[in-house]
């Protein structure tokens, strides 16, 4: 993970020549690591956050206990990535099952983002999870626009053994999502999973039929979906999902694959919203719970 940014970073630190301790020589560094940011995915609203913090950082810091400047500058580029990377607030999903429940509600939770960004297995394996913790989930099947999506769905249930609640193709999306959530009260199941069909953030039609969506289930959690391949288009979709229907949250899919990493520095800087989980393949399995220190170990660890 993360082989590309690493790469970039370890070069960086390599070149690193400056030996006197100056706002202008920390100012030449700063700029060359900007680019390297913007060039693996990091948002440049997000890259230039992190040059002027590290630079704020450099000029304050004692550096009569660094023998170099190479690790003064790694260490000090550790703690600004924690703080870009870090939420204002982060959510904790179980205890806002426990939240609902108490009140004799399910907590409802409408999942959003473009095609093919793993929305449909991502609520299997929230399925999955959430059994792990012994709690129930009913899937709604409001993606019933795409073609074999209410069947795919279907599928993830039966395989977990978790009611889907669908009806026809074409039907109101919105009206689905109803009948689970009356399905989860009268049966008094904890949590209700809604599927919706992936579009382009600038489809009209589609993003009403989301907002309706909304003002119906009016659901507790809206999760950004992403796939973190797709690099800094992803800040971007994320950006007018949350401009047009308002997200609480993100997941970051498909990190499993060689991705830049940009997007996952980036996400929560732009967004100001936390990172729920990562998708780590396409087993039910493959979820984590999102830790920043772990991702900026990986980008800064020496290979
Ligand atoms: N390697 C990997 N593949 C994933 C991950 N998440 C999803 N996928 C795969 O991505 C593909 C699309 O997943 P779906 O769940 O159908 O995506 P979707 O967002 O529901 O797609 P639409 O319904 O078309 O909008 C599938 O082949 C998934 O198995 C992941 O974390 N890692
Ligand atoms: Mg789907």
């Amino acid at each position: 993970m993360f082989n590309q940014l690493n790469r970039g970073l370890s070069n960086f630190f390599k070149k690193i020549t400056i030996k006197e301790f100056s706002p202008k020589s920390f100012r030449k560094l700063t700029i060359k690591l900007n680019d390297i940011l913007v060039q693996n995915d990091v948002a440049v609203k997000t890259a230039k956050a992190i040059c002027k913090k590290l630079e704020e950082k450099l000029i304050h810091t004692e550096h009569a206990r660094f023998s170099s400047l190479k690790p003064l500058i790694i260490s000090n580029l550790r703690d600004v990535l924690l703080e870009v990377m870090a939420p204002p607030e982060n959510i904790d999903i179980l205890r806002l099952v426990e939240e609902k429940k108490s009140k004799n509600k399910p907590l409802v939770i409408m999942f959003i983002g473009i095609n093919g960004v793993g929305k449909t297995l991502t609520i299997g394996k929230i399925g999955k999870f959430l059994q792990d913790h012994n709690y129930s989930s009913v899937f709604a099947a409001s993606d019933t626009f795409r073609a074999g999506s209410i069947q795919q769905l279907q599928k993830h249930g039966e395989k977990l053994g978790i009611r889907v609640i669908a009806q026809e193709y074409g039907s109101d999306a919105a009206a689905v999502a109803f009948d689970a959530i009356n399905h989860a009260e009268s049966k008094k199941i904890d949590v209700v999973l809604i599927d919706t069909a992936g579009r382009i953030e600038t489809n009209v039609n589609l993003m009403a039929e989301l907002e309706k969506l909304k003002r119906v289930a009016e659901p507790d959690l809206i999760v950004f979906v992403g796939d973190a391949l797709t690099g800094n288009s992803l800040v971007s979709q994320a950006t007018l999902f949350h401009e047009k229907i308002g997200i609480d949250a993100s997941i970051l899919n498909k990190m499993d694959a060689d991705v830049s990493g940009g997007a996952a520095v980036s996400i929560t800087n732009i967004t100001q919203k936390p990172i729920l989980f990562i998708g780590t393949g396409q087993k039910y399995k493959d979820i984590q719970s999102f830790h920043p220190e772990k991702i900026i170990d990986q980008i800064l660890s020496k290979k």
